[in-house]
């Protein structure tokens, strides 16, 4: 019995949950934060560093096993003369996403941003010399688009990390852990203060140290003092642990595993996210062309919201500071998508019901947006189980024709022939 008891504390003392911000009651511009970010919906994910040069994937110094010191080479031909922060921000408007969340630190451990903490950063280390980061956050301030922070808890290369270094009591056998915590925090303490309207850090690569203690409290809180309003979420792949503001969910949609990422992510009561590719890789890659469509696009984003998920999309952009131009085109035509549809997803929660086989719903006040995304097997209705309201008025959202329908004890019965055609997504619009 002691033995269970000592095991059982063992366990709980080396739980992410034992050093997070433990007692975290989130300010009320946090909890403000948290409502706009549920409202925003769809926002661009960026990845982007010095791997790019390579054309193959920001995992590149790992898949082609390049030694860290010759890696760090790659630093001396970075130089994307042509990035373009206006461009950039203009194409995530178009495609009308309401925030951008770029990587300013990998697990290259390249800094993307003027940083006092190591020379390794890009404008020390390249010919570029600038800082693409300052000139993003200003011009999303700017264009009035939210401007979030993706920051790799896992460092390669750093000897105060010691990466495979086994942890024993919490910490790595080599490297010097409370310098590497030093260093995360006096780096994130740069991005929130030197860089203007940061509102959220996007947290990855606990995984590679599963039982390592974090200094979550430390990284947390200092977090929430410099800015009680930034949003922190961290890709751990687990459940929220205390100090977090959403919850991010990688290549799948909340509930699902389809890439195993996602077994031990018990969804929390937290605002959530989850990120996919245009194509299947994060950071540019030349040989990648298994593009998804706009439409299996649009219906992750849909899917997305009727779950109360939010979208984040990823480009990887070239060496030279450009978007490629099979993003650019798919972006643009998601964006025309939504100028049109965009009434049935920002603002909205999901969650009304669980998604049927026909398709997902997503509701705004009184109003419920039924999605008819796929084939309808059973001739030509659609149910809405557990449809608890007395509908006033059903019709299709595109054109504002009427449409029959009836409740009965399976939920709301809407016949949809009268709903116009539409290759990506037929709406039915019921107000109650
Ligand atoms: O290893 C990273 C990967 O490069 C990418 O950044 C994704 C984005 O969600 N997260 C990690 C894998 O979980």
């Amino acid at each position: 019995m002691r033995k269970l008891l000592r095991f059982i504390l063992i366990l709980l003392c080396f739980s992410p949950a034992a050093w997070a911000q433990q007692g975290y009651k989130p300010s009320e511009s946090n909890l403000k934060a948290r409502e706009h970010f549920k409202d925003m919906k769809f926002g661009l994910f960026i990845h982007w560093g010095i791997y790019s040069t390579l054309g193959d994937g920001e995992w590149v110094m790992d898949t082609r096993k390049i030694p860290y010191n010759d890696y760090k080479r790659l630093a001396d031909f970075f130089n994307p003369q042509a990035f373009n922060a206006k461009e950039w921000v203009d194409l995530a408007k178009r495609a009308g996403m309401k925030y951008i969340t770029v990587t300013s630190r990998h697990h290259d451990g390249f800094s993307m941003f003027d940083t006092k903490q190591s020379d390794y950063n890009i404008v020390k280390a390249t010919p570029y010399k600038r800082d693409p980061m300052k000139e993003l956050a200003e011009e999303c301030q700017k264009q009035g688009i939210e401007l979030r922070f993706y920051y790799s808890l896992l460092d390669w290369g750093r000897a105060d990390y010691a990466f495979k270094s086994p942890i024993v009591n919490g910490v790595p056998e080599k490297g010097d852990w409370n310098s590497y915590i030093n260093f995360m925090k006096a780096q994130l303490t740069e991005l929130i203060t030197n860089y203007p309207g940061v509102k959220g850090i996007w947290f990855d690569g606990h995984w590679d140290r599963k039982n390592a203690n974090w200094h979550y409290d430390e990284i947390y809180g200092l977090i929430h003092k410099l800015g009680p309003d930034i949003m922190i979420g961290n890709n751990h792949h687990l459940a929220p642990i205390p100090g977090e503001d959403f919850q991010a969910f990688e290549k799948d949609l909340p509930g699902n595993n389809k890439t195993g990422f996602s077994g031990d992510a018990k969804i929390g009561d937290l605002p959530l996210e989850t990120c996919e590719t245009m194509n299947g890789s994060w950071g540019f890659n030349i040989n990648d062309r298994n593009y998804k469509s706009v439409k299996e696009l649009v219906h992750y984003l849909v899917n997305a919201a009727g779950l109360d998920a939010n979208f984040l999309l990823n480009v990887g952009p070239m060496p030279n500071g450009k978007i490629q131009p099979e993003f650019v085109d798919t972006l643009g035509k998601i964006g025309a998508w939504i100028d049109k549809n965009g009434e049935t997803i920002y603002g909205t929660r999901g969650y009304l019901v669980k998604a049927q086989a026909w398709g997902t719903v997503t509701a705004k006040g009184k109003t419920v947006y039924a999605h008819v995304l796929n084939p309808v097997k059973d001739g030509n209705q659609i149910v809405i189980p557990d449809f608890k309201f007395k509908p006033k008025s059903v019709t299709a959202f595109n054109g504002g024709a009427k449409l029959k329908y009836k409740k009965d004890k399976s939920g709301l019965i809407v016949y949809i022939d009268q709903l116009p055609a539409d290759e990506i997504d037929r709406i039915v619009k019921i107000t109650y």
